[in-house]
């Protein structure tokens, strides 16, 4: 299908015209300094092309805290609008073409029409997220006290049965996943035993995975705190892999940057969950103190770098097992989404491709030499190397733009859809 793209693309290419030259430039420029570590800078220009992160529905709309939400004229109000603004993110940097729907934050009625109206837009729904960590209006039970691990069973069939629809709906629009992340846990020590809190969650879990179609898979996202503050059932990657490994063969573990403690060394986890067969995939995002939800690579873009060379490592590893889902999950409170998703995608690109540039062979090489400051200058290298005249070059020949958040300015998207889109209410909330 032939796809109506929201901005005007005479707009993109008299914007790429005017930068062309000064790009071709830089990128001759970085191709020789490459070529002489022998390195084809073409082959870097493909791959960063058919890089592919999935957009989060919620992340085109302005996010809060729980203090505030600060509304934005313009912003998307449902579900259509949300598509139209990830449709522009699209546009200008061509590797977001996913859209992740968050049910039933979005209210998608006819699925099938949902699903015309993205592949119109050119794009598609990748990985349906559930919603058991709030309670939906005119929902007959609460989860106050938890979802898939709540005492009383009943709460727990429902929370089941809403999965369950997640999956019937994502089929409708052509998911291949679902992601579960629960609040449930604890505020108080005493409050729930840890033990049969897992065990009713693994119960729950098994029951949603007997409802999954044979070519989807059941992404278990875990988080270390909040909403709960005492412990949470699926906290860390070790609670999340043995729950993976008990469900069975389509359950993988998704790592979401902001879950974890602060300062641990999510590379490693990220190598051992591939290690296992476990690595479902992540939710990209980048924080200072806990699960911040900012902008990817705007905080540590040197973790962001590391998660990706042990990506690229495992990939060479063992091709035929490497498929991890990659999506963005931010909260945009006082930036326009729209800029925070391509300045998002770009450092998410920039750290794949400088982890393309390690020389894998050099590195093995001084690990097994025990040379440690070798090692370390190995990966410094590809660090310190500016990728940008490769991801621009890959944008434009996909028909994206050159350098993208001044692309979007200078489209005025955003003042007309401040004048099309009927306002936003505050409120607060986490997203
Ligand atoms: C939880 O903090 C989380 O990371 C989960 O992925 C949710 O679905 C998402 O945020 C919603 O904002
Ligand atoms: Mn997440």
């Amino acid at each position: 299908m032939n796809a109506r793209r929201p901005l005007d693309p005479a707009l993109i290419e008299q914007h790429n015209r005017q930068r062309l030259t000064a790009l071709q430039d830089e990128y001759d420029s970085l191709g020789r300094a490459l070529g002489r570590r022998g390195i084809a800078i073409d082959a870097l220009r493909q791959k960063a092309a058919a890089l592919q992160l999935a957009l989060p529905s919620w992340g085109v709309g302005v996010g809060g805290t729980r203090f505030a939400r600060f509304p934005m004229a313009g912003e998307p109000a449902g579900v259509q609008e949300k598509l139209e603004d990830c449709a522009v993110v699209q546009q200008l940097c061509r590797i977001t073409p996913g859209v992740s729907p968050h049910l039933p934050w979005d209210k998608v009625g006819d699925p099938l029409s949902l699903r015309q109206q993205a592949a119109g837009l050119g794009l598609h729904f990748d990985a349906v997220n559930s919603n058991t960590f709030q309670d939906a209006p005119g929902q007959a039970l609460s989860y106050r006290h938890g979802s898939l691990a709540h005492t009383d069973p009943a709460v727990r069939r429902q929370a089941i049965e809403h999965n369950i629809e997640c999956i019937r709906i994502g089929q409708a629009l052509g998911s291949k996943a679902i992601t579960v992340w629960i609040g449930d846990g604890s505020n108080f020590p005493g409050q729930q035993s840890l033990a049969a809190a897992l065990d009713r969650y693994l119960d729950s879990a098994a029951q949603i995975y007997a409802a999954l179609p044979g070519d989807w898979r059941m992404l278990l996202e875990h988080k270390l705190y909040e909403p709960a503050f005492y412990s949470t059932v699926i906290s860390d990657w070790g609670s999340s892999i043995l729950a993976a490994q008990q469900l069975g063969p389509q359950a993988r573990c998704l790592v979401d940057l902001g879950h974890h403690a602060p300062s641990v060394n999510i590379e490693q986890i990220v190598a051992r969950l591939h290690r296992f067969g476990k690595l479902g995939g992540f939710h990209f995002n980048d924080s200072k103190y806990g699960d911040d939800d900012l902008d990817s690579g705007s905080i540590n873009p040197h973790q962001l770098f590391l998660v990706f060379n042990e990506l690229v490592e495992a990939e060479q590893r063992s091709p035929a097992d490497f498929d991890p889902a990659y999506m963005i999950d931010q909260s945009h409170n006082i930036t326009d989404p729209v800029e925070s998703l391509l300045s998002s995608a770009e450092a998410i690109a920039g750290a794949y491709v400088r982890a393309l540039l390690v020389d894998r062979e050099a590195l093995a090489e001084y690990q097994r030499g025990n040379d440690v400051m070798m090692a370390f200058q190995t990966l410094r290298l590809a660090y310190n190397t500016d990728v940008a005249p490769i991801l621009a070059m890959a944008r434009r020949d996909a028909g994206g733009a050159v350098a993208p958040i001044a692309a979007y300015r200078e489209t005025g998207w955003r003042a007309r859809k401040a004048r099309e889109r009927r306002p936003t209410a505050a409120g607060a909330g986490i997203v």
